[in-house]
């Protein structure tokens, strides 16, 4: 746990102290702004009631006491006195833009023991909600059975977890063999991993397939974790990694009322080098035309990740009967299937696209009534 020190010298201040022994020092606006008092906060709303940037730039702590077992009573060289829960503040201090509130990712490789999975109930529980929103976000998927095999009985889901995003493919797709497909997802060809629409900005947050029939033998589900290959490229390979991070490849999909063209390194980090997102669909991407030796880099590392994605290392296959639903973080998980023989019988999936913000936050307003 983080906590908070109070500090004299030489000046007066607070710091947080966190579990791996580092300090750092809390600036007094970084304070003054968290101020919850009634003048600074709308009671209501939670929101504040004046512009954080109009404070004075040279604000100074004048007082610290510790007024309570968790409370802090501060005043500002501004006048103004503030209270703070120091758990609280010790808690805030350690948010990152990977960890506010969410369940830690868990990396996995195809020694995952078991499926994250889960009953589906058509009025779901909060509990159930709960756990299937915390699979998600550890696993980056997770597979629900007695879906209803009845059209559009995604939506039951998806709606349970967010809004559904509407594409030019319409506010559903269905995922069949059909002639004269506009994508080959619309045909019995096997698909190597890929993440769905890195042409769009931003790519969709969760992709939900739901199988209404599968009477063929192939058509088996693969899934392969991006946030565990690229960790693993990095270990390997840290030039082949530092291309594939840095490198902006255009993705583009085209069709008679589209024309989709987004801009994306293979894999994508925030600004302090965590992974953010995967950009791999082998049919829709063109690097930029570099110097011969540098694209020549580029395509090593490339075909490194590729073979990754595809290793019986780091590959899970699955077979998704009529009634099975697997959802899935389309930024982090690839997904493909291994082909089929459209003589065997029917193969029918319906998907759809709902945001991660939408899972995310149910996860954090059910953990309010778990935590209670
Ligand atoms: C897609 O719709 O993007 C797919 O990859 C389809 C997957 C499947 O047919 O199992």
């Amino acid at each position: 746990m983080s906590q908070i020190e109070l500090l004299e010298s030489p000046t007066l201040r607070l710091a947080v102290q966190f579990p791996d022994g580092t300090t750092r020092s809390i600036h007094p606006l970084w304070l003054r702004e968290r101020c919850t008092s009634n003048t600074s906060i709308d009671q209501g709303t939670g929101q504040r009631l004046y512009n954080p940037s109009e404070l004075d730039p040279q604000l100074r702590l004048i007082a610290v006491n510790r007024t309570g077992s968790d409370e802090l009573t501060v005043l500002f060289s501004d006048g103004h006195t503030s209270r703070f829960s120091e758990a609280a503040l010790a808690a805030e201090a350690a948010m990152r833009p990977d960890n506010d509130g969410l369940p830690a990712r868990l990396a996995w490789n195809a020694s995952l023991a078991t499926l994250p999975e889960a009953d589906w109930q058509e009025q779901p529980s909060d509990a159930l909600r709960f756990d299937i929103a915390e699979k998600l976000l550890r696993y980056g998927f997770v597979v629900l059975h007695n879906v209803p095999r009845v059209s559009l009985a995604l939506f039951g889901v998806a709606e349970s977890f967010g809004f559904v995003r509407d594409t030019n493919f319409g506010r559903h797709f269905d995922v069949r063999s059909v002639p004269d497909a506009n994508d080959l997802a619309y045909s019995s060809l096997a698909l190597d991993p890929h993440v769905d629409n890195p042409y769009r900005e931003p790519s969709p947050g969760i992709q939900l397939l739901h199988c209404l029939i599968n009477e063929t033998q192939g058509g088996l589900s693969t899934l392969v974790d991006g946030l565990a290959c690229s960790e693993a490229l990095r270990q390997h390979d840290p030039d082949a990694y530092r291309l594939l991070t840095s490198i902006p490849v255009r993705f583009q999909f085209t069709d008679r009322d589209a024309e989709h063209v987004a801009w994306q390194p293979h894999v994508k980090l925030d600004e302090r080098g965590v992974f953010q997102a995967i950009h791999i669909s082998p049919r829709l991407d063109f690097a930029p035309l570099l110097p011969p030796d540098e694209l020549h880099a580029f395509y090593a590392a490339r075909r490194q990740l590729d073979s990754l994605l595809k290793s019986a290392e780091f590959e899970i296959r699955f077979r998704l009967g009529g009634g099975d639903l697997v959802m899935f973080d389309n930024r982090r998980l690839l997904h493909g299937r291994t082909a089929f023989d459209t003589r065997e019988g029917k193969r029918h999936l319906q998907g759809c696209y709902i945001d991660i913000d939408g899972p995310r936050s149910l996860y954090r307003v059910l953990s309010r009534s778990q935590a209670r």
